[in-house]
């Protein structure tokens, strides 16, 4: 059997206020493309199928159109979970429409769907998240562990249980118990998948799944997963990668298209992993070809910015463009850099003869405007007009009014992990 294991699509996510759903449409078209080619009998997205829990109508269209594509009018089937970015209920409302494509939804670890025909494929439903199913005489069964918080966590696993010692252990260990539950219905002469999206310890982060690190209370150790399960398919992080220690059985697929510039050194993919019963996965990477790259282009005038702008004016890519100068660049300079190449998506001015003197100044020594005016022109090139400094003026004043009633409201929601990146 051959399973297509993809993640973090991010649909609707925006780069510095930019839409990339044209980018997603041909990169999730490409995904569709390679599940053809390689005769894939299974496709897994393991979560963050959105980027947040209110995707706009245009966000959901490509979704749905990319899983029909996908399904292959229910040949293939399509097996969804949730991410902390996806709303669980939202996501898997569409689960009486799509059955028949042979797409499966789960948004929590709580989700269960019911045994029947979905598309060609017969499934036995076994457990929330669990399900089998037989195909080219080789049986499957699939474990499908949504994202879940600490508090999910004991609803799924204590909802009866009153001992609060229980309650109050480990997150890891709360994971494990989870995922061991979940896995006690592998069976040696299957195929057994286990999907999830986690942040599991070792894994090199680049960035963009920020707000997940919680003093250190959501990193999963990968002795967490059970062993039983003979491929493991991550989604959360965005780097693609093998779990290390796990001999390439545990892996995080990586997003399609890199979500900011750090994302750019390591070229995006899927997995196409082959499963038989009782042997060891075969994965093939499958790489992406990303349509509009992002870039960081270092100048050392303003003149060869202008010339590097002008050359590049056809090809398609997102610039983040420093530019060494003794002086700040004017307006003037921002609109005409900008007329050669509208996707400049930062310009930002490398004052070297005053950058030397300042190092030495005492930041300590300067108010809060002086440090605020600083900035904005080391960022924009110019300093802020008045106007700028009193709006801001004016939204700390609230700030300070709000932070003294709230302070409280705010631990508790980012202990409840319910704020992803
Ligand atoms: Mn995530």
């Amino acid at each position: 059997m051959k399973i297509l294991h993809t993640a973090d699509w991010h649909i609707g996510k925006l780069l510095e206020g930019r839409s990339r759903l044209e980018e997603q449409r041909i990169l999730l078209r490409q995904l569709a493309q390679m599940a053809e080619a390689e005769e894939a009998d299974v496709v897994c997205v393991a979560g963050d199928i959105f980027d947040n829990r209110h995707p706009s109508a245009a966000a959901e269209a490509l979704f749905y159109e990319t899983i029909k594509e996908l399904s292959k009018n229910g040949e293939r089937l399509v097996v969804i979970i949730g991410g902390n970015h996806d709303q669980p209920s939202r996501l898997e409302a569409v689960n009486p429409l799509v059955r028949e494509h042979g797409i499966l939804i789960f948004g929590s670890p709580t989700s269960q769907l019911p045994s029947g025909t979905y598309g060609s494929f017969q499934i036995q439903s076994l457990d929330p998240g669990v399900f089998s199913f037989t195909k080219n005489q080789e049986r499957a069964v699939f474990a499908c562990v949504p994202y879940f918080s600490e508090r999910t966590l004991n609803e799924v696993l204590y909802q009866e249980e009153t001992d609060d010692a229980k309650r109050a252990g480990q997150y890891s260990q709360k994971a494990e118990e989870l995922f061991k539950k979940r896995a006690a219905w592998f069976s040696p002469d299957s195929i057994n998948v286990l999907m999830s999206h986690v942040f599991t310890l070792g894994s090199a982060g680049d960035g963009s799944e920020q707000g997940m690190m919680l003093g250190n209370s959501y990193l999963l150790p990968a002795n967490v997963f059970p062993p039983s399960a003979q491929y493991i398919a991550l989604g959360h992080i965005h780097r693609p990668q093998k779990v290390p220690g796990s001999g390439g059985q545990i892996r995080y697929s990586g997003s399609p298209l890199p979500y900011r510039l750090m994302e750019t050194a390591v070229a995006k993919q899927c997995l196409l992993a082959e499963l038989h019963p009782g042997k060891k996965p075969v994965v093939k990477e499958l790489f992406f070809d990303n349509p509009k790259p992002i870039e960081k282009w270092v100048c050392d005038d303003y003149a060869q910015a202008l010339e590097k702008c002008r050359e590049n004016q056809e090809r398609s890519c997102y610039v983040y463009l420093y530019i060494r100068t003794d002086s700040y660049i004017r307006e003037e300079q921002l609109k005409e850099l900008k007329s050669y190449k509208e996707d400049l998506l930062e310009i930002v001015p490398l004052l070297s003869s005053r950058e030397e003197e300042d190092t030495y100044q005492d930041f300590r020594q300067m108010s809060f405007e002086e440090l605020f005016i600083r900035y904005y022109t080391e960022k924009k090139g110019t300093a802020p007009q008045q106007e700028v400094l009193e709006t801001l003026a004016g939204i700390l004043e609230k700030e300070k009014e709000y932070e003294t009633d709230t302070i409280e409201d705010k631990g508790a929601e980012q202990l409840s992990g319910a704020s992803g990146d």
